[in-house]
């Protein structure tokens, strides 16, 4: 006889968590709780080929090139497909964003909602093959208003962050877990694989006022500008005398970030001299963050501007990148205001 008590009967999955919000406010017609919804099906779907990878044979050069140039790897192509599949059949989105689309995926007009989508669907596949964690990234916006007579263009996702009505992450790591909020705070779901749904771990998660950890690829030091190599050696060797910061760095931005939520830090991906605008994407990788941080009450900035007050002008445009705790970051700013030429 299986011991009852070993059910919590009133658990708290993201599905109910997604109803409950949404029914909270007072004239939603349910599309955004389907969308949202829709996203973690997804999600689920992409978490179970993740694990499976190296048994299906997924992973292995898929043999095309995406619109960062680099090899697209069959997870790439699987995880892309799944969310865009997903996402239009719920009614919901009229236009899509992805990594592995260099122009904008338009939901035919039968599907169509009110919601605009940027996403990453697999942040970090260089990793898949050593089995390094990867991410799964999305930002929603809702179409602009004036624009919503005439057909979805890409146009209608060039938002800044600052519009974001959802975003959120999955990081298949140890365990799979959800990072997301609409704008009342951060959450964690963590999946459980027994019954197939997110559980709610930790509500209204924040990071810490200032961390220990710095992470950046110092592979790239040569190209560093001085702010950033200046700012790097006050970490390494504290003038004042404090403890040097730990260095921790992944290559995968949604572990190195989630990292930094969990245990407070600073993630940098700024620009060098060989990517003068950083390397991370506007759009589906760093907006989405940035809200996320934000709600946990971080900072996250180019080094002289808020991330969420970018104005995008193209789909896969880069910034530089700076997030994490609050003192860190305004450490971090403080340096290339010094710095400045
Ligand atoms: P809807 O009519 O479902 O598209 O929702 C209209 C607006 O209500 C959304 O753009 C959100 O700002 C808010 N909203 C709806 N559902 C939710 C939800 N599940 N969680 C948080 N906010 C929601
Ligand atoms: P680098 C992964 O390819 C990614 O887009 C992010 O997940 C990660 O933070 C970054 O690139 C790593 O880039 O140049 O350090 O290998």
């Amino acid at each position: 006889m299986t011991d009852q008590s070993a059910f919590d009967t009133d658990v708290w999955t993201l599905t109910r968590f997604v109803m409950e919000t949404g029914r909270q406010v007072k004239g939603a017609t349910g599309e955004l709780t389907q969308l949202i919804n829709a996203m973690l099906t997804a999600i689920k779907a992409i978490s179970s080929a993740v694990r499976k990878a190296g048994l299906a044979h997924l992973q292995g050069i898929a043999g095309h090139i995406n619109v960062t140039g680099d090899e697209v790897k069959k997870l790439d192509v699987l995880s892309n497909d799944l969310v865009i599949n997903m996402l239009q059949a719920s009614y919901s989105t009229c236009v899509l964003v992805t990594e592995e689309n260099k122009e904008a995926v338009i939901t035919p007009a039968e599907k169509r909602g009110k919601y605009i989508v940027c996403f990453d669907p697999l942040d970090g596949s260089s990793n898949i093959d050593c089995l390094a964690p990867i991410g799964t990234i999305f930002a929603i916006y809702k179409r602009i208003e004036e624009s919503s007579e005439g057909e979805p263009t890409e146009k209608d996702a060039l938002q800044p962050g600052n519009q974001i009505v959802c975003a959120g992450y999955a990081l298949y790591g140890s365990a799979t877990v959800v990072a997301m909020s609409t704008g009342a705070g951060l959450n964690f779901f963590m999946l459980d694989p027994a019954i197939g749904e997110f559980i709610l771990t930790d509500r209204n998660v924040k990071i810490k006022k200032k961390g220990k950890i710095y992470s950046l690829n110092e592979g790239y030091a040569k190209y560093f500008d001085s702010a950033v190599t200046e700012y790097i050696k006050h970490k390494k060797f504290p003038e004042d005398g404090s403890a040097p910061y730990g260095a921790r760095y992944v290559g995968s931005m949604v572990s190195d970030v989630h990292r930094t939520i969990a245990y407070g830090g600073i993630f940098l991906y700024p620009a060098n001299e060989k990517s003068p605008k950083g390397k991370l994407r506007l759009l589906y990788e760093c907006n989405p963050i940035a809200f996320l941080v934000e709600q946990a009450g971080g900072l996250a900035t180019t080094g002289t501007q808020r991330i969420l007050d970018v104005q995008p002008e193209a789909l896969h445009q880069r910034v530089p990148f700076v997030v994490g705790s609050p003192d860190d970051v305004e450490e971090y700013m403080a340096f290339v205001k010094k710095y400045k030429k």
